[in-house]
């Protein structure tokens, strides 16, 4: 049997073809029957380009349906789906096509150039472009070919997407995720959540990471359910479209962003059944807040790019703040202290989870996915946790250097190392403080030359920005004559989050 996640969402298609899977803001709607044939045609496309199974297809588009037809077609093709964050710079996009030789890229109009001469640098012969509205190079030349196409046969263990994540030593690492790791966590949550052919789900998420991607468009297809969707997230656009949708799935900053608004209401949620959060902590302030005004409390759950999700709170019985939940069915997850020792109940430590939704390791970095991964199995998270006594896992802090902003990811290290090269720096320390609207914030703490006053805030921002992705850029920069060491000469990360938390703090808030 084809064990591709694309047969498998084929093998699930609604009876009626012609039922709507999705309808954007721009009022254009999109039918199963348009999901084959885009599919069909897109796939059909990418095989007269010559690209063979296994072969690599970067992409850095907006949001848009035919973004996510692409993704489709490549599983449907058994070709590997390599998604781009939009805000990646050039040199990142650069680091990344390198690593990962894709036999095809797809970004938006306006980069052309620059992606065709990265793609050359690396060999790479096939661009296309594709803009928000699906329109294109890539879009004319599918046009062209027939919409009939036969699904490739896949194994369970063959690749279908590789992510990018990156890591506390700097260069981002390809997560490998095979078709079985995102057809087993789809259909888990599926049935964990309820979702059925009933639900209409109101996706605001970009749909580069895991979250956006296959949270919420994978179990969207695999219930045959349907998608409101927004190019990208507007609370005032939510809250006209919640009144029509039965659930939400969002980053922590999507919710304070709706409960700053006085449209939030009761009357608001009438037809909605569930709201999802991860991809960063929630407060427990946010969870009360938004029980209190709407009457639902929001479902939390706890995932990773390498391992789709882990832990979610119930559908029905407690949810409660402060948690991630159980592990889902199929996951297992444990505590682990420094020692190796697996913790009992409330014992803090490193969690490690197993399961079929553990990816299977790093692009052509198997000694990293070794140090990643446990003798008997397990990967080791890097998020430090305890599981109490009813079974609910605490995320409790990280023992990887980890700033999480707005639901992004951002490693120190990949910023500090941009920081150190700028003229007149001597070195730098990148700490994430407290911050009301994207959780967490990128600040940056410089060690100047003497005399290099020239080197200011704004002009080390401005220089940041060119070359690493916006949210990635240090909202404050701070100067201090020395940073403070231990006795082993290590930057103490967590004497300049005492010192600047409260400084930017107060003057946020
Ligand atoms: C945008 N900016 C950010 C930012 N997003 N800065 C820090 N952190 C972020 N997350 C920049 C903008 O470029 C801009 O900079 C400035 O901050 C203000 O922009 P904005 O207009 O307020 O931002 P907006 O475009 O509204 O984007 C905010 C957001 C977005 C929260 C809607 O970041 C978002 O969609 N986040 C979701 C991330 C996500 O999907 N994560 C899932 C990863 S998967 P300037 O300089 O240009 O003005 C994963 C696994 C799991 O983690 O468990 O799910
Ligand atoms: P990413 O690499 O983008 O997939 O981010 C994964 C990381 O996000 C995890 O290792 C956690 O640190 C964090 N994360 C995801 N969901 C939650 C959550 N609900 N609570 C706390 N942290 C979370």
């Amino acid at each position: 049997m084809n064990q591709s996640l694309y047969a498998l969402i084929e093998s699930r298609f609604p009876a009626d073809p012609s039922r709507i899977l999705i309808e954007t803001d721009g009022g254009a709607a999109y039918s199963w029957r348009d999901l084959d044939a885009l599919t069909a045609r897109y796939a059909r496309l990418m095989s007269e380009l010559g690209l063979a199974k296994g072969d690599r297809v970067a992409v850095q588009t907006d949001k848009s349906p035919q973004a996510m037809f692409l993704y489709l077609a490549c599983l449907r093709g058994g070709f590997i789906f390599l998604p781009m964050n939009t805000a990646y710079q050039p040199d990142e996009v650069d680091y990344l096509v390198g690593n990962a030789e894709p036999r095809l890229l797809v970004c938006r109009p306006e980069v052309e150039t620059t992606t065709k001469d990265i793609a050359a640098a690396h060999g790479c012969l096939n661009v296309l472009t594709m803009d928000g509205d699906g329109r294109g190079s890539f879009a004319e030349a599918a046009q062209a070919v027939p919409a009939d196409f036969s699904t490739v046969d896949c194994a369970a263990d063959d690749v279908a997407c590789i992510l990018y994540t990156s890591g506390t030593t700097g260069r981002p690492k390809g997560a490998m995720l095979t078709h079985r790791n995102l057809s087993a966590n789809a259909l888990a949550l599926v049935s964990y959540w309820g979702i059925t052919a009933g639900d209409v789900l109101l996706h605001a998420l970009p749909i580069f990471h895991a979250h956006g991607l296959f949270v919420a468009c994978n179990t969207t297809l695999l219930a045959g359910a349907r998608m409101l969707w927004l190019a990208r997230f507007d609370g005032d656009r939510v809250l006209e479209l919640l009144s029509r949708a039965t659930t939400f799935m969002g980053v922590p900053t999507f919710y304070t962003r709706l409960l700053a608004s006085p449209r939030l209401t009761r009357d608001a949620c009438r037809h909605m059944r569930l709201f999802v959060s991860g991809s960063a902590p929630l407060l427990e302030e946010t969870f009360r807040a938004f029980e209190e005004r709407t009457g639902f409390s929001i479902l939390e759950r706890y995932g990773m790019t390498e391992t789709g999700m882990n832990t979610s709170n119930p559908l029905t019985g407690e949810r409660r703040p402060g948690t991630v939940g159980f592990p889902l069915p199929g996951v297992s997850v444990r505590a682990v202290g420094d020692d190796g020792n697996v913790l009992g109940t409330d014992g803090v430590g490193v969690l490690q989870v197993k399961g079929e939704n553990v990816f299977s390791g790093y692009w052509r970095m198997p000694e990293k996915t070794g140090e990643d991964f446990t003798a008997d199995g397990w990967f080791k998270t890097g998020d430090v946790g305890k599981i109490d006594a009813d079974g609910y896992v605490h995320i409790v802090g990280r023992a990887k250097d980890l700033i999480i902003s707005g639901g992004y990811n951002v490693y120190p290290k990949e910023v500090e190392s941009v920081v150190d090269r700028i003229d007149g720096v001597v070195e730098s320390a990148v700490i994430g403080v407290p911050h009301p609207d994207f959780g967490e914030a990128v600040t940056a703490v410089v060690k100047r030359l003497p005399g290099r006053t020239d080197v200011t805030e704004a002009a080390v921002i401005a220089e940041v920005k060119t070359r690493i992705a916006n949210y990635k850029v240090p909202k404050t920069v701070h100067f201090v004559e020395e940073l403070p060491r231990n006795a082993m000469g290590k930057v103490q990360k967590n004497v300049l989050r005492e010192m600047f938390s409260s400084r930017v703090s107060s003057l946020i808030g």
